[in-house]
């Protein structure tokens, strides 16, 4: 293959709902590009785009695939991204590196959930949208309701460029508002004949290319003052002002098709040629420390690198966009992510598994290369004069978890080896060896993201794997002044040990003052701090540590000891085991002996005195809260509400928001256990929801009870 210039290249992304039909597009405009000579079909498990094992067994998409077509000169790079919300890894990282995105929806159903999803991450990546309206052969194919769905939704950026004259089943003509001719496509698609539009929809016709100009002009200044000067515009200057309507987001064209018969696909593609912006149009990328690079080609070499996948037999693939500069084969650049040095030995332009070897890519073009040493998703890798980075891509917080272990005892590290190899080809899968809760915790995006990952380790990794419940890391704290003494002596044989510790401690709020007298035993008791240490904990919160001794009742040498006792007791709390947080500690008193002191003693001495103290101090059980926001269509609220309530959620707050009902609640991570899947029957998994970490707080009485009873119950057990 030649290298194209920037100028001919475009990148798209196709999103839409699981099943609109983005692969069999992909299929289809690889196809009329001549990439391929037979059109595949998912239900076949011959696609370029679901070449993988789990998707052709799935028949969908999983991941992103990288393909290309080339039409009127042009390079199209195309990002089949998969629909299903669990996976929605491959979207965000394919948005990061399409200049526009096309917005497949299925001529039967409208705007659907994951039409939804996708376009709230086409806002934030502030992406041009194109719908294309696919499946227009389809015997329930009803395009009017399906434009008028996108229509209300999308509002006012939103115009007919095309409509089909007959969809359903006799479907082979296409009505372009913005050519003004009718293209009518041959038994099984391919090259459509160009005719003129009939009589009886001149009229209508004529009304949407009035619209199209109009909505086209809006976009520049001088297309403006020239439609008024004309009260028109030609064919050149709508697609110039379509252009800058992108560049300004401000026009969404509809298209129409049919994937499965191509028909539809080749006008798309070179609507896509001859209007979409390539790379140089777009503004520039800031650098994390906000320099601004051009898609120019003659600059210094930069890349981006947006997915990383493994395949047996060659290793690692890392897909790239090139931002600025030129890469050629065996190009010596620097990974500004760990300062490492990498050799781009091969460079690939990428249909699927199909990989073609390419001498030179230029800024703009996206690629991929193998065997690289120390690079992966995210990481920026330029020319060694310069030494930028690229921003990172977010990828969305996981939002269901579970606990695997190995079916056999010894596969631990072959597991912890095969899970952080998926984490690195799925960022939205969070992998975490909890010391605390003593499991491995796997965290994505619902049920069904797990039970993948599982079908990887066994088929790919040869893993047995069992998925169990997750435990819950629940903290511990105090709820009101408490005072203790303890005395650690020993003295069979050897040398002795002695300790004394008396201490103080209370609740710790943030902005508290320290007290002068603590009210101990009906006596006022005076401290005076002489040195305090603020901790922030390691797993959340704080602990002060006070040194209030007076007159040398404890040597200053032996006060690093207790601390370390005390942390002991922080680290697995008097309860139920759990990390403690948030407490002051007040050391006012003490004894020493002259020869049996030493820091065994004190450490044993302050952690049984801090123990004690603890007991006493109304210790409660604090749980995680997060924060969630669900979406749900109007009718099942209720529904979902209730299910809310029964999960101890208070509701902050409801709100309606572009055709959803939002509900914003806090509700403890100890019962939101699989509700991804809850949501999905309770809604026909029509609902949305996002959860965050938010805060600690006490568990009611009645849970506290349990988890007592349970952690007491399995110290029994041990
Ligand atoms: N009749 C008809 N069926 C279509 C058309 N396009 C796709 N399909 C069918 O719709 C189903 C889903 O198509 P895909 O292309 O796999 O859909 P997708 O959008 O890639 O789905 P995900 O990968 O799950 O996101 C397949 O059975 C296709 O054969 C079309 O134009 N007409
Ligand atoms: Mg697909």
């Amino acid at each position: 293959m030649k290298t194209y210039q920037t100028e001919k290249i475009r990148n798209i992304v196709l999103l839409g709902h699981s099943g609109s039909g983005k692969t069999s597009l992909a299929e289809a405009m690889l196809f009329e590009g001549g990439v391929i000579t037979r059109k595949g079909k998912t239900d076949q498990k011959n696609t370029v785009s679901d070449f993988r094992e789990i998707e052709q067994e799935n028949e969908r998409s999983v991941y992103s695939s990288l393909l290309y077509t080339e039409y009127l000169d042009t390079k199209i790079n195309i990002l089949d991204a998969p629909g299903a919300d669990d996976f929605i890894s491959g979207v965000v990282s394919s948005l990061s590196v399409a200049d526009t995105a096309i917005m497949v929806i299925n001529s039967q159903n409208g705007v659907e959930v994951g039409t939804e999803i996708h376009s709230r991450f086409t806002d934030s990546f502030k992406k041009p949208v194109v719908y294309v309206i696919n499946q227009c052969d389809h015997d329930k194919a009803n395009f009017e309701k399906a434009y008028e769905s996108i229509k209300e939704r999308f509002g006012k950026d939103v115009v007919l460029a095309q409509y089909p004259l007959n969809a359903g089943p006799t479907f082979d003509s296409i009505i372009d508002v913005l050519k003004m001719k009718m293209y009518k496509y041959p038994k099984g698609g391919g090259k459509a004949e160009a005719v003129d539009i009939p009589a009886d929809q001149k009229e209508h016709a004529g009304k949407l290319h009035n619209e199209l100009i109009e909505k086209a002009a809006e976009n520049d200044e001088k297309l403006m003052e020239l439609f008024f000067e004309k009260d028109t515009l030609d064919e050149d200057e709508i697609r110039k002002g379509i252009t800058s309507g992108f560049l300004q987001g401000s026009i969404s064209p509809v298209f129409c098709v049919s994937a499965e018969n191509n028909m539809g696909v080749g006008s798309l593609l070179e609507f896509i040629a001859n209007v979409f912006p390539s790379p140089a149009d777009v503004g520039p990328i800031k650098t994390k420390d906000g320099k601004e690079i051009k898609y120019d080609p003659s600059a210094v070499t930069s890349l981006f690198v947006f997915k990383t996948e493994y395949e047996s037999h060659i290793g690692e693939i890392n897909y790239f966009k090139v931002i600025s500069g030129e890469v050629n084969e065996s190009a010596d650049l620097v990974n500004n992510n760990n300062r490492t040095k990498e050799r781009l030995s091969q460079l690939f332009v990428v249909a699927g598994k199909t990989r073609i070897k390419i001498p030179k890519l230029v800024a703009g073009d996206i690629g991929a290369t193998v065997k690289l040493k120390n690079t992966k998703t995210n990481h920026s890798l330029t020319a060694s004069n310069v030494s930028f980075e690229f921003p990172p891509i977010s990828f969305p917080e996981p939002k269901f978890r579970t606990a695997i272990k190995p079916v056999t005892e010894g596969d631990e590290e072959k597991l912890g080896e095969a899970l952080s190899r998926i984490h690195e080809e799925d960022p939205t899968i969070g992998i975490e060896y909890s010391k605390e809760l003593k499991q491995i915790i796997i965290s994505g995006q619902g049920e069904h993201h797990m039970n993948i990952l599982k079908w990887h380790l066994d088929n790919t990794y040869k893993i047995g794997t069992q998925f169990i419940a997750p435990k819950i890391p629940y903290r511990e704290t105090i709820t009101k002044i408490s005072q203790s003494e303890y005395r650690h002596k020993k003295q069979s044989g050897g040398a002795g040990q002695f300790g004394e510790v008396h201490m103080i401690i209370e609740p710790y709020f943030e902005g508290a003052a320290d007290p002068k007298t603590f009210k101990i035993g009906g006596k006022d008791l005076k401290i005076s701090i002489r040195n305090k240490e603020d901790i922030d904990l390691p797993w959340g919160g704080k602990l002060i540590y006070n040194n209030c001794i007076v007159g040398g009742s404890i040597d200053a040498r032996f006060m690093p000891a207790i601390l370390k006792g005390i942390m002991e007791k922080m680290e697995e709390g008097p309860l139920t085991g759990s990390y403690a947080r948030d407490i002051k500690v007040y050391v006012y008193d003490g004894k020493m002996h002259p020869v049996d002191s030493n820091e065994i003693s004190f450490r044993l001495a302050g952690r049984n005195a801090f123990k004690e103290a603890f007991r006493n101090a109304s210790p409660k059980i604090l749980e995680p809260i997060y924060e969630l926001e669900v979406l749900v269509p109007g009718e099942r609220m209720g529904d979902v509400m209730s299910d809310l309530q029964g999960r101890r959620a208070i509701v902050m707050g409801m709100s309606s928001e572009k055709g959803f009902e939002k509900i914003s609640a806090k509700v403890p991570l100890a019962e939101m256990n699989k509700y991804s899947t809850t949501l999905s029957s309770l809604t026909n998994g029509r609902a949305l929801y996002y959860m965050k970490f938010l805060e600690y707080a006490q568990v009611p009485p009645d849970v506290q009870e349990k988890l007592l009873k349970a952690y007491q119950e399995e110290e029994e057990e041990v």
